[in-house]
């Protein structure tokens, strides 16, 4: 997959392509990361970007002409369409489910604005979708890039490794992960559930999909809203229920 940034801070894009997963996923060729600066396709004297709000108020726009010459030289560079994401506060808000949708795809622009954000003509002609990774405001959209970038790079087939399998992610399936540990197994801050040294693979994974579901349960419910648990998943969450009423009534005491 090529993934194209538009951005006025390309170095700060390349770096975050350059570590851990994604960097090994970009080494193996599992994914490409090219970024173009608008300033370098901006004319005049100052290669300007930006300009001063119409209507008047704080800040400046991002102007036109640099961004539609930027999108056009990353379009030509390699044959195929493209969709043009804009990452933006007002974008649709990213979901698991949407960043498969767009690790499926062999191509996309990523188009990251600063400032108080794009003249509006751009976003109309040259924008297919927004996304947002949350409702703030960042200073600019190169970090909400890299995050897109990161959540589609691990997707890539070959990048994870066998033992980490994306399909394992318990967000793959809209849970929360359930919790994990390593040695030492004894620790002045508790034990390792004696399930997960049992060697019973059968109920270590009955008791991970119990904590997932349960973690969702008491710190995501909405999640669970969107989702229509099987007969099994529902024994369970019910099981996990019960364990933390009891629990709960324990710590009452
Ligand atoms: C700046 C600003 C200042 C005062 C009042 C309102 C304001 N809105 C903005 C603004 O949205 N600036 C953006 C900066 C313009 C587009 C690029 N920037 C950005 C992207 N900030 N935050 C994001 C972003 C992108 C994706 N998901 C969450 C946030």
């Amino acid at each position: 997959m090529r993934i194209d940034v538009v951005t006025l801070f390309p170095d700060f894009v390349q770096q975050c392509a350059r570590f851990g997963v994604i960097g090994r996923a970009v080494e193996r060729g599992l994914l490409e990361v090219e970024a173009w600066n608008p300033r370098d396709h901006a004319t005049g004297g100052y290669r300007r970007v930006d300009d001063s709000v119409c209507g008047g108020g704080p800040g400046m726009v991002m102007l036109i002409e640099p961004l539609r010459k930027t999108l056009a030289a990353a379009r030509q560079a390699v044959a195929g369409t493209a969709p043009v994401i804009y990452l933006s506060p007002q974008g649709q808000r990213l979901t698991q489910e949407k960043v498969q949708e767009l690790a499926g795809l062999p191509r996309m622009i990523l188009l990251c604005g600063r400032y108080e954000g794009i003249d509006e003509r751009l976003i109309e002609h040259e924008v297919d979708e927004e996304l947002s990774i949350g409702d703030y405001v960042l200073s600019g959209g190169e970090l909400a890039a890299a995050v897109l970038i990161d959540a589609i790079g691990r997707l890539q087939e070959g990048a994870l490794g066998d033992a980490q399998s994306a399909l394992q992610d318990s967000f793959s399936d809209g849970l929360l992960d359930c919790p994990h540990y390593t040695r030492p197994v004894s620790h002045e801050w508790g034990e390792v559930p004696a399930v997960l040294l049992s060697g019973d693979h059968a109920a270590i994974n009955r008791w991970r999909r119990m904590q997932s579901l349960g973690r969702t349960w008491l710190r995501r419910p909405e999640l669970l809203e969107n989702l229509t648990l099987g007969e099994n998943d529902q024994r369970l969450l019910e099981e996990f229920k019960r364990e933390h009423k009891g629990n709960t009534h324990e710590q009452d005491h």
